[in-house]
């Protein structure tokens, strides 16, 4: 799999699949959640709802993903997934990880050939901008999948130097 680095808006992106940064009750918020819903209008939370009523009658739980329609979005489908919210005292980075292997897996479901991450967790769920970018990259790059392009889309565009330099394996711990 190809990992790209982006600044952006992930509304915006043409690609098979994007994520979305959403929380359990899988009906909105703030952040990247609600970028999504208000540019892909009424259609993705009403099959949000639906998933609600059926199968995820208490919601989605940290680490976990699962998928919609993307309404009026140029990608197919949005993939929702709950990041953990950072602790400094408990190390939730493995739920972290999973956001993005889970969301992989559902991608290969779907048949998702390229998809767009934004990056979990770095906003109101408040971790650390450098230590989302090194989780991710790490779940992005040891993951199995059929996926042929991840593009991480970060939305502030200073991060976007660092981003790469992880990527390249350039910068230690
Ligand atoms: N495109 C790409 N990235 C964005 C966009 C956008 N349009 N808008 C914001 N970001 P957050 P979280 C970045 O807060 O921390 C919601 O209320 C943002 O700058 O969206 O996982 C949910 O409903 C940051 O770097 O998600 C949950 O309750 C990153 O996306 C909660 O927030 C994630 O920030 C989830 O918090």
């Amino acid at each position: 799999m190809r990992i790209e680095v982006v600044a952006g808006d992930i509304t915006t992106q043409q690609v098979d699949a994007i994520v979305n940064a959403a929380n359990s009750s899988l009906l909105g918020g703030g952040g990247v959640d609600g970028a999504i819903h208000r540019k892909g209008g009424p259609e993705i939370l009403a099959a949000c709802r639906a998933l609600r009523a059926g199968h995820y009658g208490k919601g989605l739980r940290t680490g976990q993903a699962v998928a919609t329609t993307a309404g009026l979005l140029p990608a197919r489908w949005v993939i929702h997934t709950v990041g953990p919210v950072y602790s400094p005292s408990l190390d939730r980075s493995a739920d972290l990880r999973s956001c993005y292997t889970e969301s992989l897996r559902v991608a290969d479901e779907l048949g998702a050939a390229t998809v767009a991450f934004p990056l979990i967790s770095a906003g109101v769920y408040r971790w650390p901008a450098e230590d989302a970018i090194r989780q991710a990259l790490e779940a992005l790059r040891t993951a199995d999948t059929t996926v042929e392009v991840a593009r991480l889309v970060l939305f502030e565009a200073d991060r976007v130097p660092l981003a790469e330099r992880l990527r390249r394996g350039s910068v230690p711990r």
